[in-house]
């Protein structure tokens, strides 16, 4: 016979207490995680979930309880906005195992199996949800967007070798490289900012994303140095105390792509650095690369210094924070700025000669 039959009976507060207790010890990160008042919470909330699994068993109704489950689901994810999706998710598909352990004792024999399938329908539905965030009209049109919905789903799932065996398989169908790079991994990067900004995404998911996809540009590396060398010689950085550093990366990969040979410096680097290194490199064209506006001074003068010592350098701007002024680069002593490392990669194909005698 069911307890849930007789309202109130202090053996379902018992075994509520078992469900709290229990998934409590077995991970014991929930203690410094909730503070008492949501600890509280948590623990009528174990009544209501039971209640409303209840209801559902009684009208044999398996919707009623994951529709409940995922608008739970979603409730706890806007309360608690410090933890990623992925964390609450495995939070309340634990408590949901719990809940199966004590459903023989809360249901009884006869309906205890109804019961522990509709929990493992929530706990199915929950896992789902984990993705159910909507996803800007930008990254949805274009180019490859099934792809990429699927790469960004597998990075907030935090499925690292789902993510990288996306993209391997993208490249192997034949996408060229640049593609690859801008409209499906820079597309990705783009939304997982704007989770972020959107507060539908934790700090460090969006840093999972970003090392994931870093991770995800050096499976191409193979390709990218096997290519014809063409003799030509780019410097890539970002300056001031930027931080951002796959686009630069991008513009180097796909010039290294195209038989440049790349030098690199990554983020952050100082003026005197980046003039040594051209002193050092010789380099045909110089890529500054900046995202954020509050570099774009650190980026002036550099161009400007640059411009004073090399007089034939060929210098190039780009960048997100470019795109937030009216132009600014055309007051600026630079040979080009373009948005993307591809229309980059085409101007210097007509304004840069390449030596007719390639090497490998
Ligand atoms: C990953 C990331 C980070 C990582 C970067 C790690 C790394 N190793 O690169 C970390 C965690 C460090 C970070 C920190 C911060 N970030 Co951040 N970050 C991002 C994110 C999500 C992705 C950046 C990225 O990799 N994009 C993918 C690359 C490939 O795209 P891309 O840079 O645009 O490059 C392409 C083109 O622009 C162009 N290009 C780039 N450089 C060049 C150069 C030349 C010469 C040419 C021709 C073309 C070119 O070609 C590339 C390929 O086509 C962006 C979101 C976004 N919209 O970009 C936010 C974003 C840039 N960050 C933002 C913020 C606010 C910050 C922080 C201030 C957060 C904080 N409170 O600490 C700090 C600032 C750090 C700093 N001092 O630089 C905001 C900036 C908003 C603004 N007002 O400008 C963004 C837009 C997020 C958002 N939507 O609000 N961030």
């Amino acid at each position: 016979m069911s307890l849930l039959t007789t309202n109130q009976d202090p053996r379902i507060s018992e075994i509520a207490k078992k469900i709290y207790d229990g998934q409590f010890s077995r991970d014991p990160k929930l203690e410094d995680m909730y503070d008492d008042r949501q600890k509280r919470l948590w623990y009528q909330d174990i009544l209501y979930n039971i209640s409303y699994l209840n209801t559902a068993v009684q009208l044999k109704e398996k919707v009623l309880f994951t529709r409940y489950a995922v608008w739970l689901y979603e409730l706890l994810c806007s309360l608690m906005k410090q933890f990623d999706r992925d964390i609450i998710k495995d939070q309340m598909v634990e408590h949901y195992r719990f809940i199966i352990k004590e459903a023989p004792g809360l249901f009884g024999e006869e309906d205890a199996p109804i019961a522990i399938e509709y929990l493992q329908a929530a706990i199915d539905a929950t896992e789902e949800a984990v993705t159910n965030i909507p996803f800007s009209d930008r990254f949805l049109t274009g180019k490859y967007v099934e792809i990429r919905q699927a790469y960004l789903h597998a990075l907030l799932r935090s499925k690292t070798r789902e993510a990288s065996q996306i993209i391997a398989d993208a490249a192997r169908s034949g996408i060229p490289l640049e593609d690859i790079y801008e409209d499906i991994l820079e597309e990705t990067m783009h939304e997982v900012g704007e989770l972020w900004h959107t507060n539908q995404i934790t700090v460090d998911k969006e840093h999972y994303c970003t090392s994931t996809t870093q991770m995800v540009l050096s499976q191409f590396y193979d390709v990218i140095f096997s290519k014809d060398r063409c003799d030509k010689v780019i410097l890539t950085c970002c300056v001031g105390s930027e931080l951002h550093e796959m686009g630069g990366r991008m513009v180097s990969d796909i010039f290294e792509y195209h038989g440049w040979d790349s030098i690199y410096l990554g983020a952050a680097v100082p003026e005197p650095s980046i003039i040594s290194a051209v002193q050092e490199h010789h380099p045909d064209l110089v890529a500054l690369s900046v995202t954020m506006p509050h570099y774009l001074v650190d980026c002036r003068n550099i161009v400007h210094a640059l411009r004073e010592q090399f007089p034939q350098l060929k210098i190039a701007v780009g960048g997100r924070a470019f795109e937030m002024t009216d132009n600014l680069w055309q007051r600026w002593p630079i040979d080009v700025y373009t948005r993307s490392a591809r229309e980059l990669m085409n101007w210097a194909k007509d304004i840069i000669p390449i030596s007719t005698s390639v090497s490998q």
